[in-house]
């Protein structure tokens, strides 16, 4: 019986762990989806700020496509934000939920600079063209960087 009991109880534990392991909590999925998002944004930002820098040569096609998908992934992350997901590995401060209004007012002010340079990107034919612009969404990323997010 006492077997049988702790063998119930080993099973139970395992499959505990497993279907914690398989099936994150809301919380979790939230920041697994905004730091996908962040990741992709960051993936497409990078060139262009290459280009900017004169690391990269100036691709006008190219940096129109990225501007564009910054510019949509934009408006993405801040659903993520859900209440009471600061959970696991994650480099949002807390200050996020204590200032929600201020946070969405600058992730609007990301959205509206990543919607004008990929504006003024589509008719850009050199660097100078955008670099103004790129300038004003990297600030709002940093802007809200500095606040809100850890290191
Ligand atoms: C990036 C990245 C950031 C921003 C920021 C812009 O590519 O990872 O955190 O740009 O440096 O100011």
């Amino acid at each position: 019986m006492k077997l049988k009991a702790a063998l119930f109880c080993s099973a139970a534990v395992l499959f505990g762990a497993a279907a914690s392991a398989a099936e994150p909590t809301p919380a979790e999925r939230a920041v697994g989806y905004r730091q996908g998002v962040f990741h992709a944004i960051a993936w497409n930002f990078g060139p262009m700020a290459g280009m900017v820098k004169g690391e990269i040569p100036f691709d006008a096609k190219a940096f129109a496509l990225r501007a564009e998908r910054v510019a949509f992934l934009s408006t993405l992350p801040l659903e993520g934000f859900i209440p009471n997901s600061r959970v696991g590995k994650t480099d949002a401060k807390p200050e996020i939920w204590e200032n929600m209004d201020d946070f969405r007012a600058k992730m609007q002010t990301f959205e509206t600079e990543a919607g004008k340079l990929a504006e003024v990107a589509k008719t850009a034919s050199s660097v100078d063209a955008v670099k103004a612009q790129f300038g004003k969404v990297g600030q709002a990323c940093k802007d809200c960087h500095d606040k809100y997010k850890e290191d």
